[in-house]
């Protein structure tokens, strides 16, 4: 079945596939916005179809973008509730359920974008350097919350190619009155004799406690790593992957090529062959620790996360992958 979505809804989902509205947690809180609009505007009268309506209008959200986690666990918090409380609500009721639960969902993310700054800035001193990687609203956070502590911080910030998320990091800590220094991200190891740690963000944490998060991100962990120098990863627990637990990998976007040359070059050199990856995965044993809005963890502990955060989704999984597996001893 097609359904007429709200304009509004349509272009949600294209400011997403387009990158205008980019970042794991805004896309999270911009998929249950479109929701909320989605459910609001729903013109039909039985419950039924609303429920479908809804799924459809969560296929188009999900089909956006496919790496960060952060976009089907929003979208999770909505859809699950809704199918859960279904049978007792009337529609008008399921409607208002599904604003709410969007508005809670929204206070929640950034409270939780606040709380990461709180816990994490512990783990920056008066003198550190910073390096960060791309632009992390969590990241962010952190580095911010050190410096309006009265922390004395200098920060060197990526320049993130080919999208160069990192010119929006370095204006919003110059903003800050924080010393900042853009760096071309092949600068990275050059410099990392001069930082004292690595503050990051993450798209996807794996329940083994890898890390997905803006291409360039895992070489900067490696050379972090032969320095002797930490990586801290500010990540919300609706990042952290439940698909991750059964073994299902994350799906790594790959962007088109008229990102990174002109369209003049594709045409003028059909035969060579360009790759743009958007992100890459950092394994745990390069990373030092995560910084939740529930606390600081080691990614070995990822796992514990998943449980506690998502039972009901591991449960549901565990339940297709026995019936899957029923159905292969057959
Ligand atoms: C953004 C990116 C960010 C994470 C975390 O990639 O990799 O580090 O999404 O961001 P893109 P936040 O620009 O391709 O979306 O902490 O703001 O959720």
């Amino acid at each position: 079945m097609v359904y007429t979505l709200p304009p509004e809804v349509l272009q949600i989902a294209e400011d997403i596939r387009s990158m205008k509205i980019r970042g794991a947690g805004r896309i999270a809180r911009a998929a249950v916005k479109a929701l909320k609009i989605a459910a609001l505007a729903y013109r039909g009268s039985e419950l039924d179809d609303f429920y479908e309506y809804m799924k459809y209008a969560s296929k188009l959200i999900l089909a956006t973008r496919p790496t960060a986690v952060s976009l089907p666990n929003a979208v999770a918090y909505i859809m699950s509730r809704l199918s859960k409380n279904i049978t007792s609500l009337t529609l008008d009721e399921a409607k208002s359920k599904v604003a709410a639960w969007a508005d809670e969902f929204i206070e929640y993310s950034l409270r939780a974008t606040e709380l990461i700054g709180e816990i994490g800035e512990g783990r920056i001193k008066s003198g550190d350097t910073v390096l960060t990687h791309c632009n992390s609203s969590a990241a962010l956070s952190v580095i911010i919350t050190a410096y309006k502590k009265g922390k004395d911080i200098k920060v060197y910030a990526c320049e993130t190619r080919p999208r160069f998320q990192g010119r929006i990091t370095v204006k919003t800590l110059a903003k800050e009155g924080i010393d900042v220094t853009l760096i071309p991200d092949s600068a990275v190891r050059f410099f990392m004799k001069d930082v004292d740690l690595v503050v990051v963000g993450a798209d996807t944490v794996a329940a083994n406690g890898a890390v997905v998060n803006k291409i360039g991100t895992s070489m900067i962990a490696l050379a972090a790593h032969e320095a002797r120098v930490r990586v801290f990863v500010a990540a919300e627990t609706y990042k952290f992957s439940p698909a991750t637990v059964i073994g299902e990998l994350v799906t790594i976007e790959e962007r088109p090529p008229t990102e990174v040359v002109s369209e003049e070059f594709l045409k003028m050199y059909p035969s060579i062959r360009i790759r743009n990856p958007a992100f890459d995965v950092t394994p745990p044993e390069y990373i030092d620790a995560i910084i939740t809005e529930k606390g600081i963890i080691s990614p070995h502990a990822a796992i514990l996360v998943l449980k506690e955060e998502f039972a009901w989704a591991l449960e549901d999984r565990m339940k297709k992958l026995r019936i899957a597996v029923e159905y292969e001893t057959e």
